[in-house]
């Protein structure tokens, strides 16, 4: 499965965003309306449900060609047969993640400094999540608020390395937004390879129209320049 970081969906299972809905039937919808990535993220569930809802994603995600990655756990990356894992600071270090995983498994992470961006591609990311870009209620413990300014000094550091790298920014994204942040944190050399969304798609009452929606605006150039 090739990388195609482009739309990357995060999933949220609390009721303030996925309300009463059944996540299996928003993911589905959302892979039928074009992510490119999901990444199945709970913070609440015990391990044993973790990894039967990443089996039961998984089963879904497969059939669109769509890789499934675990936040945190790269047990669960395992048991359920998932394609990768996304790491925080906090998590294990991309080294022993990639000691434990198959050879092509995709192991990403959260950075949201310039330190931690060149750290994680050094130790051989295989993407950047770069956040928080703006505040978002889905996410209120967030260390640092970027911005575009900061998206785009992160970028500029990575593409001095010369080391390949893919990049999404996450943190209160829309279909509003997401041209200007785009085009926004684009450095000289570098631009993000694409978005993670969570409550754009996750909350919205058509994630497929929703997921369509985004993959037209990002590939449409943006009228404002
Ligand atoms: N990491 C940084 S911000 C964030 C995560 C998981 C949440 C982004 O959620 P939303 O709803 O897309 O603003
Ligand atoms: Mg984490």
């Amino acid at each position: 499965m090739a990388l195609d970081l482009s739309l990357y969906l995060v999933t949220d299972s609390t009721p303030a965003i996925l309300g009463s809905r059944d996540i299996y039937k928003v993911v589905e919808e959302a892979c039928k309306g074009g992510v490119t990535i999901v990444q199945y993220r709970d913070k609440t569930s015990d391990t044993g449900a973790l990894v039967e809802t990443a089996t039961k994603l998984h089963d879904i995600t497969k059939r669109y060609n769509v890789p499934l990655i675990i936040n945190d756990r790269v047990d669960v990356a395992i048991a359920s047969g998932a394609e990768g894992v996304h790491l925080g600071q906090d998590d294990m270090s991309i080294t022993a993640a990639k000691k434990i995983l198959s050879k092509d498994a995709i192991v990403g992470i959260s950075a949201s400094t310039v330190e931690e961006a060149v750290k994680a591609v050094e130790e051989g990311a295989d993407y950047l999540g770069i956040g928080t870009l703006f505040a978002t209620p889905t996410k209120t413990n967030t260390k640092n608020i970027i911005g575009t300014a900061g998206v785009k000094t992160i970028l500029d550091s990575i593409s001095r390395l010369n080391r390949t790298v893919g990049t999404v920014g996450i943190g209160g994204i829309n279909l509003s937004n997401v041209q200007r942040v785009l085009y926004q944190s684009a450095a000289e050399n570098k631009a993000l390879d694409g978005v993670a969304v969570v409550s754009a798609i996750m909350a919205a009452d058509d994630p497929k129209a929703v997921a369509e929606q985004f993959k037209k605006t990002i590939a449409t150039p943006p009228a404002f320049v």
